[in-house]
């Protein structure tokens, strides 16, 4: 099924239980006020990618297992992710688009008020289980439901609370913001990287100014996170101890030249030399930018002409991942 099979109005069958939760106080997930109605903007948007192993190797409280460290120059990016973060003025709002909450049917957005739960990594529940608890910003979840319908994309808002929050979208979050004070949006994987072969960016791009048109209406400044892990070929079999640093490389070079490739043209800039680009290094390393996170930023930032500035690159389990700073052009940078 092609990407623009779906880009149609419709209303959506979630798949699961979809029973609407009673209706959310207007205000509900809200943690600041407004800046005033119209007067949004993006402040920022980052590449944060989600391996869980990161999670692993900072020991927060909320995951169960507990590790010696391990990633540490990736973790370093995110590091310096948050400084960024914190002088730049505090968001209102963190909106996220991961690859691993995969919806059949749809754009969904999370309109649950209060999230709370157990995320678990399927493949490595012994790296990720995570004790999670955050607010959502509803009012902006809604508006870009709205606002994609309105563009004629099939988009659903999900309101059933017993659906479990994937580990993407809470490691690249608590990677980002491990205090959980600022309201979250976040977005699922419709074009998503494993089912549809010949799936579409294009959906993401249309995805994207929907967004962009919600902040403007809400008047929050939102900071974008995209999900994504770059090359994604990656080892089989687990070294003893996860955290071996010995054992972490490229899957090869072909993938680690391809990585630099993208990261050039990012560290060039502008941002859209990226969109041939992606799709090409998608075509060459499998890379997770499949799901459309990447896209569907850069395309709600409006392709801004200053580059990237990479805060990080590694790999983990031979997968390549970087952490990367865009801001808007107009924007002024607190690198
Ligand atoms: O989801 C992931 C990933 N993107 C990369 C590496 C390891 C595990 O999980
Ligand atoms: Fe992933």
């Amino acid at each position: 099924m092609g990407g623009r099979a779906q880009l149609r109005r419709a209303t959506v069958d979630t798949g699961g239980p979809s029973q609407r939760a009673p209706a959310a106080e207007p205000d509900a997930g809200r943690q600041v006020p407004p800046t005033g109605p119209g007067t949004g903007r993006i402040v920022a948007g980052y590449l944060a990618p989600h391996p869980p192993h990161l999670i692993y190797a900072e020991n927060p409280p909320q995951n169960e297992p507990r590790s010696t460290g391990g990633w540490d120059t990736l973790r370093w990016g995110y590091e310096e992710l948050r400084r960024r973060l914190s002088a730049g003025g505090r968001p209102d709002v963190l909106i996220i688009h991961a690859p691993h909450w995969i919806t059949m049917v749809g754009h969904h957005v999370n309109c649950v008020p209060h999230p709370r739960g157990l995320s678990v990594e399927p493949i490595f529940p012994h790296l990720f289980r995570y004790h999670y608890d955050f607010r959502t910003d509803v009012e902006l979840a809604e508006a870009i439901v709205e606002e994609a319908d309105a563009a004629g994309l099939v988009a659903n808002a999900m309101r059933d609370e017993r659906v479990r929050v994937d580990y993407a979208t809470i490691g690249a979050l608590h990677l980002v913001n491990p205090a959980w004070d600022i309201p979250v949006v976040s977005l699922s994987a419709n074009n998503n990287p494993y089912y549809y072969s010949s799936a579409s960016l294009d959906q993401m791009e249309v995805l994207g100014a929907a967004t962009r048109r919600a902040i403007e209406r809400s008047g929050r400044r939102a900071v974008l996170l995209a999900s994504n892990t770059l090359s994604h070929l990656h080892w089989d079999v687990e070294p003893e101890l996860p955290e071996d640093m010995a054992a972490e490389h490229p899957y090869n070079h072909h993938q680690y030249a391809w990585d630099m490739k993208l990261l050039d043209a990012i560290r060039s800039g502008p941002t859209s030399a990226l969109r041939p680009l992606i799709e090409d290094h998608i075509e060459a390393t499998y890379a997770e930018t499949k799901s459309g996170s990447l896209t569907w930023m850069l395309a709600a930032m409006g392709w801004p002409q200053a580059p990237g500035d990479v805060l990080a690159y590694g790999t983990v389990i031979g997968t390549g991942n970087a952490v990367v700073e865009w801001l808007p052009d107009g924007e002024v940078g607190r690198g």
